[in-house]
């Protein structure tokens, strides 16, 4: 179905036949209109940037590129197609017609999901409200904001299946998401990683390699859901989704590219001697690394929850990819895991599948980081250098789960609270690390200009140069 955009709220899904619904929507919209404008990215409203615009929600060409001011840009509602005959592919009620209203029995659950997932879009631009002032480079500058927009329409995607779905306490949760804010003391985000601070360039693209890749295996994980409309909004949201993964992985890999040619430049790997030259040593983009890979594995909840148990039994939230599993019912089938043993070790615990799913999802996350770490890893090899970068292990510096507080190394092993207190300027960023991060973060304004620390693109967006002005700043 294609995009009506004659409308106040551009949507492909008949907004003009609801009217009640509509003009909810568009009551909410000037209070999404005034929190961009507070929390969103700070300046840059006059600015012409280079954005691209959902214009269809099939595989071709669903995007269009042009100059756009950010308040201008055109949040949207958008459903990928409908499946026809689609049928409830996991739990209790598997094979069953799909559902295109929320049953009452899971109106809570459901409702508590798309609230969580509402909840980190905001977030996520409030986290990145300040970037814009030390951008790299006029195409980093565009990418962010780009992503900015987009988290925005991601909000715009929960919001209107609460105002549609869910009633009065849908419009009340619909106002929350704009109360909530990020690292607020009173009020804050409702996941952990969403409230920490994105102060620096490489914690940005550290957020949007590993905590947006948190957002892929979730959305997957909804996209499988039987509440059909929720199903397809998430669908549509994955197509979004893989564009700030690819800032990630390119922003990373384009870091330790600069950091390499320093290297050879000056024929030492001494962190001193690389950071004396304006670039960021191997070492402390492993700690950033390790900082962000963990806090985002806490997204995905307890390896053993009750929670997860009940919304796979109800058909509510699947395995991200459910189709690639033989058992969609999982009622017998159980699941082993690692967990800590009370006296310092690991210990093995067998748990019925269905309250395993969490770390299933996690376990498919995991492999899907480990691919831009092979990537980067080739890099470094390439150029000679005896250095790798890993992922630390699942148990390390975690603050939900079974391994919450547990003190471990990098690799796993349980050790004392002394020892990790001791290690930890080796394994995390440091306040010297960040100050000196913060201190390489200077705005690169000049099409085409990179800032010292991170190496070109290798192209440009849509065919266009590296240099093309991707923001008009004047
Ligand atoms: N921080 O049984 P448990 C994205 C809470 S990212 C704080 O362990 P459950 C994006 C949990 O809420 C994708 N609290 O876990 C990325 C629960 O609290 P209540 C976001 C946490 O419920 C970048 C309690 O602990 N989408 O889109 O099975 C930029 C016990 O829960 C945390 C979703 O998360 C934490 N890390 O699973 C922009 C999908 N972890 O309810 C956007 C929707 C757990 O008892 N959410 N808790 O008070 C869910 O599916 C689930 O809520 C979770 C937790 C997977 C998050
Ligand atoms: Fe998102
Ligand atoms: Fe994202």
């Amino acid at each position: 179905m294609s995009i009506n955009y004659s409308e106040k709220i551009p949507n492909n899904v008949n907004l003009t036949t609801d009217r009640t619904l509509q003009r909810a929507l568009e009551h909410w919209q000037p209070k999404f209109l005034e929190w961009w404008g507070a929390l969103g990215p700070h300046d840059f409203a006059g600015n012409d940037v280079y954005l691209r615009t959902a214009v269809g929600v099939d595989a071709q060409g669903w995007a269009s590129y042009g100059s756009v001011k950010m308040p201008d840009y055109r949040w949207g509602i958008f459903l990928a197609d409908a499946i026809p005959d689609r049928t409830i592919g996991f739990g209790d009620s598997y094979g069953q017609p799909v559902w295109q209203q929320v049953p009452g029995e899971f109106r809570a659950q459901f409702r508590r999901l798309i609230v969580t997932q509402g909840d980190t879009e905001p977030a996520s631009v409030e986290q990145q409200h300040l970037l814009g002032h030390t951008c790299p480079s006029l195409y980093d500058l565009r990418n962010l904001f780009q992503v900015n927009v987009e988290e925005g329409r991601h909000l715009w995607a929960m919001v209107y299946l609460l105002h549609a779905y869910f009633g009065r306490d849908g419009r009340e949760e619909a106002e929350e998401l704009l109360a909530r804010h990020s690292g607020d003391a009173d009020k804050p985000r409702i996941l952990g990683t969403f409230n920490e601070p994105i102060s620096d360039w490489l914690s940005f693209f550290m957020f949007t390699y590993f905590t947006d890749r948190d957002g892929k295996f979730q959305l997957k994980s909804l996209a499988e859901s039987s509440f059909d409309p929720l199903a397809r909004t998430c669908r549509f949201m994955l197509t979004e989704e893989a564009h700030h993964m690819f800032v990630g992985e390119t922003g990373i890999g384009r870091v330790i590219r600069r950091t390499l040619e320093v290297m050879k430049e000056l024929g030492t790997n001494d962190p001193g001697a690389i950071r004396r030259q304006g670039a960021i040593d191997l070492p402390t983009i492993q700690r950033y690394l390790n900082y962000w890979f963990t806090s985002s594995l806490d997204l995905f909840g307890s390896e053993v929850s009750s929670n997860a148990a009940t919304t796979f039994a109800n058909g509510i939230k699947g395995r991200p990819d459910e189709s690639q599993f033989e058992d969609h019912v999982c009622a017998d089938a159980s699941f082993e895991l690692d967990v800590p043993d009370g006296q310092g070790g690991v210990a093995k615990e067998k748990v019925p599948m269905r309250n395993a799913m969490n770390e299933i999802a996690r376990d498919a996350y995991v492999k899907d980081c480990e691919i831009g770490v092979k990537r980067w890893n080739m890099a470094i090899k390439r150029a000679g250098q005896d250095f790798q970068l890993a992922l630390p292990s699942r148990r390390f510096r975690r603050a939900i789960g079974a391994w919450a507080g547990v003190p471990t190394d990098q690799a796993g092993t349980p050790i004392t609270r002394e020892a990790f207190e001791r290690q930890s300027v080796d394994w995390v960023p440091s306040e010297d690390d960040r100050a000196f991060v913060r201190s390489l973060m200077q705005q690169v304004k000049e099409p085409g200009k990179m800032a010292g620390w991170i190496a070109p693109p290798d192209r440009g967006i849509n065919n266009l140069p590296v240099d093309y002005e991707y923001v008009r700043l004047n």
